[in-house]
């Protein structure tokens, strides 16, 4: 899986390159991360890359020219011209299923806005993939960026340790049930305790109280997920 990350602040994401999983797949040459930055693009003595809106307004747009050509000349460098995101609160919501179907992509090229955004031009002559990771505003596309790099990465093969631990996750089954509560050593702690059934070694029973546990608490606290029949099934005030 090769990432290229077109962004006016490349250097943000030095230090999530360097973290575990993600440096782990790179120094396994399972996933390839290049980082560019728009203003090696810029044709002015000034190296600028943006300037104020037509039509006035706070704020500074990003310029089309070097956008489009840093993401004209990133995609020449491969015979894969790889799939255009462009990360902006105007795109579609990203979630689990749009995850997996960027996961597809061998190549995937994520272009990082600031300040109000790129000139209109970008996305008429480009025709990005336009992505949002949710209902609130960042100051940039580049923690986005990193959002789908994460949860994609997940989904290529031979990156996680365990290969079933991201198909057990909340939301890759079709059933969109969140996670049961998890517990570990000690057995007690300040007077709780850990549920006896996951003490008893009954596989069986352990199944059947992780399912019912996922259901309570996708139901106390995500029920939009849930499909209807489970609707209100254990529904008492949240305890976990
Ligand atoms: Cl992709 N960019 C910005 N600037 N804000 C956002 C976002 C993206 N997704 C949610 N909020």
């Amino acid at each position: 899986m090769r990432f290229d990350v077109l962004t006016l602040f490349p250097e943000i994401f030095s230090g999530y390159m360097t973290q575990s999983l993600l440096k782990l797949a790179i120094d396994r040459s399972l996933v390839e991360l290049n980082l560019h930055n728009i203003r090696d693009w810029s044709r002015d003595k000034h190296h600028s890359v943006d300037d104020r809106p037509f039509g006035g307004g706070p704020g500074m747009v990003i310029s089309a020219e070097p956008t489009v050509e840093a993401v004209e000349a990133v995609q020449a460098t491969d015979s894969e011209p790889g799939h255009l995101v462009m990360l902006t609160p105007q795109g579609r919501k990203l979630d689990q299923p749009l995850v997996e179907q960027l996961a597809q992509h061998k190549r995937l090229l994520l272009l990082c806005g600031r300040y109000e955004g790129f000139d209109q031009r970008v996305s008429d002559i480009l025709k990005p993939d336009e992505v949002s990771i949710g209902d609130f505003v960042l100051n940039g596309g580049e923690v986005a960026a990193m959002t789908v790099i994460d949860a994609v990465i997940r989904l290529v093969p031979g990156v996680l340790g365990d290969e079933d631990s991201s198909r057990f996750d909340s939301f890759s089954h079709g059933d969109r049930l969140l996670e049961h509560a998890q517990y570990t050593r000690p057995r007690e702690y300040r007077g709780l305790e850990v549920p006896e059934v996951l003490l008893s070694g009954d596989h069986q029973q352990i199944a059947r109280w992780r399912q019912e546990n996922s259901i309570q608490r996708t139901s106390q606290r995500r029920a939009d997920l849930l499909p209807e029949k489970n609707k209100g099934k254990n529904d008492e005030p949240r305890n976990s």
